[in-house]
């Protein structure tokens, strides 16, 4: 295989939320295989200094604050891009939310609000960009879905909802969009260590040992994990591939459970 398949040189991608996180480690990532970068978010003061960040990696990244549940403000956001930058040949819709309340005390607004951020705006921001990849016969569209995609768990029903319907809603564009030479995937990153999941992550919080127990690699995912995924999804090695979910978990889906030092190999 050779690396030029991973050469994003003249390439243009636009991550949404993409001043830290998961996004950034994919800004970089891309960056760093030569792709001009642009990142969205909702914060002006994390659109300036998250340039900082990719400065230090080398990347002089494009920055547009637009709010990706807005119709108009993505339009608005993707035509200054399209006019400075150029039609973007790669999208990661990363941006996204999570509200971790039961579901008898989950306010309504609150699970809209969630499917809004989650699941409808990959949509929006989706059919703005897909009608000039549909003209050049070539795109990248990574969706940034989750293990709660196909699980669910208590507390996060409309994270799950969302993620859920945006694993179809992965698949529905592929129908659609393959025969435009356009790659719809999503990805699905397991637990990483990211301000996400700093709630149950940090403060010795039990949910912590959960992790580190039914994750077979034993650790939680670093946001470079998901950028080495979102590589080979924007990259011409995955032109075969569509309408796939790769997971980027550390086993833990391939993982039923065990007890602790009951059955553990040893070393
Ligand atoms: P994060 O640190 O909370 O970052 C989410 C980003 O989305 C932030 O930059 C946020 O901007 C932006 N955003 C939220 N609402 C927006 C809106 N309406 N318009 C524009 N930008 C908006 O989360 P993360 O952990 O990096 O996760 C990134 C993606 O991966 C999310 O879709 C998440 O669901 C998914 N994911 C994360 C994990 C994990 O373990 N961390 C696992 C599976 C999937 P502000 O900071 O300004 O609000
Ligand atoms: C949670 C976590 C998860 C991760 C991720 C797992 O509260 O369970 O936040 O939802 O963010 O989605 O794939």
């Amino acid at each position: 295989m050779s690396a030029e398949l991973f050469n994003l040189t003249g390439k243009v991608a636009l991550v949404t939320g993409g001043t830290h996180g998961i996004g950034m480690a994919i800004g970089i990532t891309l960056g760093k295989a030569g792709a001009k970068i642009c990142v969205n978010d909702l914060n002006e003061e994390k659109l300036e200094s998250c340039k900082t960040e990719y400065q230090k990696a080398g990347i002089d990244v494009f920055t547009v604050k637009f709010d990706v549940t807005d119709e108009a403000d993505v339009d608005r956001g993707i035509s200054i891009i399209e006019k400075e930058v150029g039609t973007i040949d790669i999208l990661v819709n990363n941006a996204g939310i999570i509200k971790r309340i039961p579901i008898l005390d989950m306010p309504v607004a609150d699970f809209k609000q969630v499917i809004d951020v989650d699941l409808v705006a990959p949509l929006i921001v989706s059919k703005r960009v897909a009608p000039n990849m549909i003209k050049k016969r070539s795109g990248k569209i990574i969706n940034m879905c989750s293990m709660m995609s196909i699980y669910g768990r208590n507390t996060v029903s409309a994270y799950a909802a969302a993620k859920g319907g945006l694993k179809l809603l992965t698949a529905n564009m592929c129908c659609e969009w393959a025969k435009y030479n356009i790659q719809v995937n999503g990805i699905g990153p397991g637990y990483i260590a990211t301000s996400q999941t700093a709630p149950i992550r940090e403060g010795n919080h039990p949910f912590n040992d959960l992790v580190m127990m039914r994750t077979p690699a034993g650790r939680w995912g670093e946001p470079e994990d998901v950028g080495n995924a979102a590589m080979f999804l924007a990259s011409q090695a995955s032109n075969f591939v569509n309408g796939h979910i790769l997971f980027v978990d550390g086993g833990i889906l391939a993982n039923f459970g065990y007890v602790k030092g009951e059955n553990e190999i040893p070393e």
